[in-house]
């Protein structure tokens, strides 16, 4: 399925393996320099000093640059917490993520509680850099940590009517502010079709920039579809529902013109309100939002490759 020839490799793309670890060795060598760990984010982040996340290194890995660690972890969008950029880094620091539990149940033989410390042991957590591209148009470059949600699915083995995932957010009505806002009809849900959830580019994420997740970001466990807009990778999940019907989710729901079950990265849709053909990149030139150079957005997120088989015969102005 990921197997190309290397000429057919953009540098915007899956970095080769020999690539990854000639980076791996760069980072090794600066900080061995500086004293600093070797993280890839090192050299453009500071981290906050949540617990470590040991990683292996994965082929699913782009080699651009690193948007911050400040950035990441202070531009975010969680509802949850508020419709402001900085609400879920005030914010989120209540949230309870311990003890967690997920509920994987639906169309499956095995339907299973997991908690996140069993989840953390199931699967050797490897350390993927995505981009990760909003409907409103900016991206960043992320590198998170986890494993291919296949993983954890095939555990529970679907049965032949699985034919959607669901993901669903937890409600903490103490600890979520926003949960008092309707905005969205609560709780935060999202859902893939079975294939792109099976793709192995779609990420059980665990961990960022060689942490743990912090809480604004989706802790303890969120999920990371890199080519599909942002607001389909969920957060801080407490239950995956497999689906014999496609869920109708939270974003559809509120605005059924405006956000569609596929949601695809696609610079030839645009959003109603909005083109969807540039974006720009976060902390990119330094500064705002506003002042960094637009750039122009990629189908599917850059991963067509790995991905528009998906889709072969689908209309994806109809299906966006
Ligand atoms: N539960 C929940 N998950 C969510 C959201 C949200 O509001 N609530 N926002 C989504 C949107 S719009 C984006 S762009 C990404 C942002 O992830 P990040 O803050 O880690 O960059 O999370 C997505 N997941
Ligand atoms: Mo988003």
């Amino acid at each position: 399925m990921l197997i190309r020839r290397p000429d057919d490799i953009l540098p915007s793309e899956i970095t080769p393996q020999r690539v990854w670890q000639s980076r791996r060795a760069f980072f090794a060598q600066a900080a061995a320099l500086t004293g600093a760990a070797a993280l890839p984010g090192m050299a453009s982040a500071q981290t906050a000093g949540q617990p470590k996340l040991a990683t292996v290194k994965s082929s699913y890995t782009t080699m651009e640059k690193l948007t911050s660690y400040k950035d990441a972890a202070t531009y975010n969008n969680f509802y949850e917490f508020g419709t402001d950029k900085a609400d879920p880094a005030q914010y989120a620091g209540k949230m309870r993520t311990r003890p967690w539990t997920v509920l994987i149940d639906g169309a499956v033989k095995k339907p299973v509680t997991l908690g996140i410390e069993d989840i953390l042991k199931l699967a050797p957590i490897e350390e993927r850099i995505y981009r990760l591209r909003c409907v409103e148009g900016w991206s960043m470059v992320i590198p998170w940590a986890g494993f291919s949600l296949s993983t954890l699915l095939k555990r529970v083995e679907p049965t032949g009517n699985a034919k959607f995932v669901e993901f669903i957010t937890d409600m903490q009505k103490d600890t979520m502010p926003g949960l008092r806002q309707s905005v969205i009809d609560w709780p935060y849900n999202e859902g893939l079709r079975m294939d792109e959830a099976m793709h192995p580019l779609t990420l059980l994420t665990l961990g960022a920039y060689g942490e743990t997740l912090l809480n604004q970001m989706g802790a303890p466990v969120r999920i990371v579809v890199p080519w599909k807009y942002g607001f389909k990778s969920g957060k801080s999940i407490v239950r995956i529902r497999l689906t014999e019907q496609m869920p109708r989710t939270s974003w559809m729901k509120s605005a059924p013109q405006e956000y569609g079950f596929y949601s695809n990265v696609n610079p030839d849709v645009d959003h109603p309100r909005w083109s969807q053909a540039t974006e720009r990149r976060i902390g990119e030139d330094g500064g705002s939002i506003f002042l960094q150079r637009k750039r122009k957005t990629l189908m599917f997120n850059g991963y067509g490759d790995q991905v528009a088989q998906l889709y072969a015969g689908m209309d994806l102005r109809k299906n966006f």
